[in-house]
């Protein structure tokens, strides 16, 4: 497929999706006090709303609808307890009004990964549906690492809005019958998406793929993905994907040394697809070690590549900051992972956006690979990478001067800039669809000063 080609079928995609948004925000719209226009939440005639009220994961007749059931009604488009049946894009809201702690968690409890009917494990989503979290701290979807938190199937249209996703972790490989080889760890700790999932006001936190299996001959490869793993029509707005880790190679053994494999690949995400990714960051995330070999020949296995963001597919960066990722250390008689921020072996398209401060253990410290400039954009070690395109406006080999990861208002996590930073004033308004960008990640307005701060954040 070309790159021009899979470029404007992702934007039909991208067109399909804002309309299914605006058919269930509907257009109720207020104006909020800065003066923007905000979508008020409606309900359509086309799709039903199914209220979650207990924090509980069951499937039980108990006059309660969890989120688990809530899910079924959806995907079977039939009642379970008390949950009407789902129809159209449903839409599953959360009703708290019995709870008034800082954090509500709707925990995972029925164990029993590597099923599909969303009976155990992770939550398995086959049709439309909107989850729409109160705020991110008040609908906290927690894996308890049980398996994945999320698994989107193929032909399912997810909306995400206001929630966090956290603590999932994916099964680590296991040992074949005959004793010799072992199987990779699962992918996709946080969320696997084979769908369509839009992701915005979001949490991607803490989660974490399995480790390959180990004491084999030929060892398995960590699970792919920490925070989501990517086969679809992936676009996250306003969010954050922080925390997120891929598991270890599995060792290898024998007399004569025997064959080990990589970290998992993609730290926060992993894309074979299409990703887009507009005014958010990707932080702290980092992949898993290579394979231990205790043979006196054979070897391990590299770290996993892309700390950040590994691609292999399309993806788009708009107005985002990726900082502080890592990639993991190598293996016996291996070399670590490449690209700490980004590793891409497809098409990364990016302006206004800022990459900086992110660690490998091996080449491309901030990334590797080629990416395509719209502009705008500010790396600050460009070792390993080839950036081609529009470099209007880009500062590269610069520290960009960035605070830690914290809260600085918004629902979302950012890192603010500094005042002296080198990205201030120095980015653009217009992303890379032409469209005016008028708000940070925060939901701060756009610009403040003479123009765009570069990345997520804007400073005020
Ligand atoms: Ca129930
Ligand atoms: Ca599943
Ligand atoms: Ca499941």
């Amino acid at each position: 497929m070309s790159y021009q080609h899979s470029f404007s079928l992702g934007k039909t995609i991208v067109a399909f999706i804002l309309a299914s948004i605006f058919l269930t925000f509907g257009d109720s719209s207020a104006k909020a006090q800065n003066g923007e226009t905000v979508y008020l939440p409606l309900i359509v005639s086309s799709s039903i709303t199914i209220t979650v009220d207990t924090t509980k994961d069951e499937l039980t007749s108990n006059g309660h609808c969890s989120l688990r059931e809530a899910i079924m009604a959806a995907n079977r488009h039939q009642a379970i307890d008390i949950c009407p049946p789902g129809q159209g894009q449903t839409v599953i809201v959360f009703s708290n009004e019995d709870f008034t702690p800082t954090y509500i968690t709707y925990t995972l409890a029925l164990a029993g990964a590597d099923e599909d009917d969303n009976a155990t494990g992770d939550l398995d989503i086959t049709s439309d549906i909107t989850i729409r979290g109160v705020s991110l701290h008040r609908t906290v979807i927690d894996g308890n690492e049980l398996d994945r938190v999320l698994h989107i199937h193929p032909g399912a249209h997810v909306i995400l809005q206001n929630v966090m996703i956290r603590h999932g972790k994916t099964p680590d490989g296991v040992i074949s019958s005959t004793g010799t080889t072992c199987g990779n760890g699962e992918n996709g700790g946080g969320i696997a998406n084979f769908g369509t999932l839009w992701i915005q006001g979001s949490a991607i936190s803490s989660n974490n793929t399995g480790d390959g299996g180990g004491i084999c001959f030929l060892s398995g490869a960590g699970g792919a993905g920490g925070g989501i793993f990517n086969a679809g029509l992936l676009t996250l707005i306003d969010s954050i994907v922080n925390d997120n880790y891929t598991g270890n190679g599995g060792i290898t053994v024998g007399l004569a040394g025997g064959f080990g494999t990589h970290g998992g690949n993609g730290g926060g995400i992993i894309n074979f697809d299409r990703l887009n990714i507009q005014d958010s960051t990707i932080s702290g995330n980092r992949t898993g070690d290579g394979s231990l070999s205790f043979g006196y020949r054979g070897g391990g296995g590299p770290g996993g590549y892309g700390g950040g963001i590994y691609n292999q597919g399309v993806v788009n960066l708009d107005d985002s900051t990726i900082s502080n990722n890592y990639t993991g250390h190598h293996g016996t008689r291996s070399t670590g992972g490449q690209g700490g921020g980004i590793y891409s072996q497809g098409t990364v398209q990016f302006k206004n956006t800022l990459v900086a401060a992110n660690v490998s253990t091996d080449a491309g410290p901030d990334c590797w690979g080629i990416l395509l400039s719209y502009g705008y954009n500010l790396i600050q070690d460009i070792t390993d990478c080839t950036v081609v395109g529009d470099v209007t406006g880009n500062i590269t080999n610069t520290n960009p001067s960035l605070y830690g990861l914290d809260d600085y208002g918004g629902s979302t996590w950012t890192h603010r800039l500094r005042d002296a930073s080198p990205a201030v004033n120095a980015g653009n308004c217009i992303d890379m669809n032409g469209i005016s960008v008028v708000h940070d990640q925060r939901g701060e307005s756009r610009p403040s000063g003479d123009a765009c701060d570069i990345g997520a954040y804007e400073l005020h």
